[in-house]
């Protein structure tokens, strides 16, 4: 069993990954995966937007940037029965992770009490929780451990060479300091990026090199293909082939094999085959409802009825717990067998 996690990997070869024949890139990917995960079970969480619009920052993509005229309505943080009701509501659906964004550059302290109570009222629904909230100090990455938050999401969104084309309101430093703090203050970490912004090939390589590359890689790696939104710079950028997003989850996964690799936003403008597609390279995760933050994702129904033909289960957190899943690939090596046969026989 490939059991070797790197952190040092080099730009060269991870564009060798990229470069190598489509079925090869797969191939390899879902071997990697079977090696880790069970291949047919896929994490859901489900976000919500509990501080809407009027960002300061200025990011290219963002509906929710206050730089750029969008459709999007601003909200003033939402109240904390209203966040704890659609968690509720997510939990029925079959959710697994609720994760709530807050469109700030950072969060303010007095703003603090407000979030820690929607971690502790979320969690005590039995969900796992997620926050993304923007740039965090230490002392706030603490006080959100401690409140019993799970995960902190913050994206690099990009490779530091093309990072200046999307954002100049703040650093890619600045983006590593605050998962340095999420990391440090003992938080999982949820840290990925967005392609399709008019970026190189090498930038794609250049922003997994940077993940795969960290002290320890992110538990949760969200690969977010552009939502095009009216308003924003990005509005009217050409379509990335389809096969380069596969592509890069399939290189993620290679590069960081215990990651759950997220087909995050985007899935709206994606066919099923595509989607299939994205699982069988390595993606096991999606958010599921009908909504992102401000954008459309897929219905229920339908994402149920997708994962129904491909036979894909939803995992319940309780299956991914980091001692249960250590258990689990220990007993399947010890057999001499995949993994993913556990699932399977469970
Ligand atoms: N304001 C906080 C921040 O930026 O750190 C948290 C919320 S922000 C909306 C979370 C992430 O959503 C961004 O880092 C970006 O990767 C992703 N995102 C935002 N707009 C997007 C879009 N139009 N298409 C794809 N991903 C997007
Ligand atoms: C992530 O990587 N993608 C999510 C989540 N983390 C917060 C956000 C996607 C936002 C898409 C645009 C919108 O709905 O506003
Ligand atoms: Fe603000 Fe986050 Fe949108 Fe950037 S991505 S404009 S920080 S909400």
């Amino acid at each position: 069993m490939c059991d070797l996690i790197r952190h040092d990997w080099q730009l060269h070869e991870i564009e060798e990954l990229f470069s190598l024949p489509f079925n090869d890139l797969l191939f390899q990917a879902q071997q990697i995966h079977r090696q880790h995960f069970d291949p047919n079970a896929v994490q859901i969480s489900t976000l919500l937007s509990i501080k809407t619009g009027a960002c300061p920052e200025d990011c290219k993509y963002c509906p929710q940037s206050a730089h750029y005229r969008t459709d999007v309505e601003r909200e003033k943080l939402l109240a904390v029965e209203q966040v704890v009701a659609s968690a509720r509501a997510a939990k029925s659906q079959g959710a697994s992770r609720f994760c709530m964004g807050a469109a700030w550059r950072n969060p303010k302290d007095r703003d603090l009490p407000y979030v820690i109570d929607m971690v502790k009222q979320v969690k005590e629904l039995g969900l796992e929780t997620c926050m993304t909230l923007g740039m965090l100090n230490a002392k706030q990455a603490q006080a959100l451990k401690q409140a019993g938050l799970d995960y902190y999401n913050h994206n690099l969104d990009t490779s530091p060479e093309f990072y200046g084309e999307i954002i100049s309101t703040r650093t890619y430093a600045d983006r590593l300091q605050t998962l340095k703090h999420v990391r440090d203050a003992g938080l999982k970490v949820c840290a990925g990026g967005i392609v399709g912004m008019g970026e190189k090939r090498r930038d794609r390589a250049g922003l997994l090199m940077q993940l795969a590359n960290l002290p320890q890689h992110p538990e949760s790696v969200p690969i977010n293909m552009l939502v095009k939104v009216q308003g924003t710079p990005m509005a009217d950028l050409d379509d990335l082939d389809p096969f380069e997003f596969v592509r890069t989850i399939a290189v993620a996964r290679i590069l960081m094999p215990k990651s759950f690799v997220r087909l995050s936003a985007g899935r709206e403008a994606m066919n099923e085959q595509m989607q299939a597609l994205c699982f069988f390279a390595g993606a096991n995760s999606i958010f599921y409802g009908e909504r992102l933050l401000t954008t459309a994702n897929p219905d229920i129904d339908q994402d149920r009825k997708l994962f129904e033909r491909l036979n894909i289960r939803a995992l319940q957190h309780q299956d991914y717990d980091d001692e249960v899943h250590e258990a689990v690939i220990q007993e399947a090596i010890t057999e001499q067998r995949q993994p993913a046969l556990y699932y399977e026989v469970r």
